[in-house]
């Protein structure tokens, strides 16, 4: 619903539904709370937006954030005071992070009270300062329209990011005149055409380019284009951490994934005599603990912030755009590539193939090599997976080819407890795609709560969880730098597939290599949602090394190289 209408008498909470509603949202997620029962009130007479409820506020806002990723518009999340804002900053802190369109709303003490140290009263401003893009109370009710059509535009325009607003409990029961405005149309800033050609000219004119493609192209549904881009002005593509989908992984010019650890994408980033960074912010991950560019490699940046480019390593080339209108441009240009890019881009993928072939491993339990065979080879085209903090997700997203847009969800914050809520805010948003979550034994049980949420709304997902009763990053960090040292880092859980039953769930619990292919199938086969208990070796603790290759050094130890 677009267009200004006549004013109307209502109150800030029947404004703020109503607000909602016109900006085409479908789907709230939340934990109520007495603080905004004005706003809570006022869904009862929009039932065209489906309220889901979850049980803790950090499960809510990951679920928003990842509908937000997972459809390019604002998730949106209402939460209590003080312990409901708390809770759900986790997912803030990723919005902020990850580039997700997000909308928090929070409930706040009365305005007569502000200041008092009140029941659960919180400063957002201050608590919520450095990890949102705008943080706003909304001080008189007939002010909702304006502050929430804004903070819709906040959180989609530029570089995506989460908005919170913070509704005083009297002000959501005030009556006033209400004036709404249009939703704000999306902006979408175009690039500078001689910046674009000079662009083209210099990759011409450049023998081993390489283009590193990251969220601002999944945002602005860039991937075509960057395909044609490719294609035309022969480059060999990677992509950034955890935004593996930005580029079809089964195409000939794509190169792989930069992370954390030595691979081929690396080393061909690093002999790039051109670096062409397209919406990516050279995170620390991404770049290797920001040594990936080299010194004085040159770099051109594409990007929609221009508090982004050069952040960390200054470009020779800056075009502030729209990556898709920014890629479309270039398409226009003339293409000369230089000879021996196709040797180049050839061998980038041939280097790129060999590192992702599964070498099946010895397993006493299940061998996550197995798993991923499975799941390339039975999950549709179209299946989005989700991945959690954890070493289990470097074979997720190293080995799993991911061809369709929006086939990976990922904190590239880093965060545990989002695969889970990740999956179902996944599924919520495309129901009628396949959606596998996966996460670690330790990442499930920091969000497990929410899969009441799925049985309760009926969203089908099927979460995979690596379960080697030890949260295993952390324990190769800890024999890395203190060998055989091992303190807090061990599990004792309860039974998943138990657990999952007790729910309302399909839970199945798969202890051999062998037995995974028929669970999975069954897993598919399932008309509720599934958790697959996957028992794995404490032994395969690292896509890069065994405990016992760790033991012995096969990492190099952090605080022995910094003495
Ligand atoms: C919310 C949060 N708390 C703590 C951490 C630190 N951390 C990173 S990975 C990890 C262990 C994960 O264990 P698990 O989920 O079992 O996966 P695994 O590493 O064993 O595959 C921890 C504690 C984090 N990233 N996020």
């Amino acid at each position: 619903m677009s267009g200004n209408s006549k004013p109307r008498r209502m109150t800030g909470g029947q404004a703020l539904v109503e607000c909602i509603a016109r900006e085409g949202v479908r789907h709230v997620f939340n934990v109520p709370g007495e603080s905004y029962l004005g706003a809570l009130d006022a869904f009862y007479d929009h039932p065209e937006i489906q309220l889901i409820t979850n049980r803790q506020e950090g499960g809510a806002c990951y679920m928003a954030e990842a509908y937000g990723k997972a459809t390019r518009s604002p998730g949106v999340c209402f939460v209590t005071r003080g312990p409901g804002a708390t809770n759900a900053s986790i997912g803030v802190h990723c919005a902020a992070q990850d580039s997700t369109p997000l909308v928090l709303f929070v409930g706040q003490v009365p305005r007569v009270n502000r200041g008092r140290e009140a029941f659960q009263e919180i400063d957002y401003g201050r608590f919520f300062g450095s990890i949102a893009k705008w943080v706003v109370e909304v001080d008189r009710a007939a002010k909702i329209p304006e502050v929430v059509v804004r903070a819709f535009h906040m959180a989609r325009s530029g570089r995506p990011g989460p908005v919170v607003v913070s509704l005083p409990e009297d002000m959501l029961v005030e009556e006033a005149e209400m004036h709404f405005p249009p939703p704000i149309p999306a902006t979408r800033p175009h690039p500078d055409p001689a910046a674009i050609a000079a662009l083209c000219e210099r990759i011409n004119g450049a023998a081993k380019p390489v283009v590193l493609a990251g969220g601002g192209v999944q945002y602005a549904h860039g991937r075509d284009a960057l395909v044609a881009f490719a294609e035309r002005f022969q480059l060999p593509v990677l992509t950034s951490w955890r935004r593996n989908d930005a580029f079809p992984n089964s195409h000939p010019h794509y190169c792989g994934n930069l992370a954390i650890g030595k691979s081929p994408g690396q080393e061909l980033a690093r002999a790039a005599d051109l670096l062409v960074v397209v919406g990516d912010r050279l995170s620390e991950i991404t770049t290797g603990d920001y040594k990936i560019p080299l010194p004085g490699q040159p770099i051109a940046q594409i990007d929609i912030d221009p508090a982004v480019i050069g952040r960390n390593f200054a470009p020779e080339l800056a075009i502030v755009s729209d990556a898709r209108l920014a890629l479309q441009a270039a398409l226009q240009q003339p293409a000369r590539p230089a000879r021996g890019r196709r040797e180049w881009i050839a061998t980038g993928r041939a280097n790129h193939e060999a590192s992702v072939a599964l070498r099946p491993r010895d397993a006493e339990h299940v061998a996550q090599e197995t798993v991923i065979e499975e799941l390339r080879a039975q999950l549709p085209a179209d299946a989005i997976l989700t991945v959690d903090a954890g070493n289990f997700s470097a074979w997720i997203q190293r080995f799993y080819p991911y061809d369709a847009e929006d086939s990976l969800l990922g904190p590239t914050v880093g965060s545990m407890g989002y695969g889970l809520p990740a999956a179902i805010g996944a599924k919520v948003a495309h129901p009628e795609r396949v959606v596998v979550g996966t996460c670690g034994d330790g990442g499930f049980m920091m969000t497990v709560q929410e899969l009441a949420t799925a049985v309760q709304y009926g969203v089908n997902i099927i979460q995979l969880v690596f379960n080697n009763s030890t949260l295993g990053t952390i324990r190769m960090h800890q024999e890395r730098e203190y060998p055989e040292r091992v303190v807090g880092t061990d599990l004792v859980n309860p039974d998943f597939a138990a657990l999952a039953r007790s729910y309302g769930a399909v839970g199945l619990r798969v202890e051999r290599s062998g037995d995974f292919r028929a669970a999975l199938q069954e897993a598919l086969r399932a008309d509720k949602p599934v958790v697959m208990d996957i028992i794995t070796d404490k032994e395969n603790i690292s896509v890069a090394a065994t405990l016992a290759e760790i033991r012995s050094g096969k990492l190099t130890s952090k605080r022995k190289a910094a003495h």
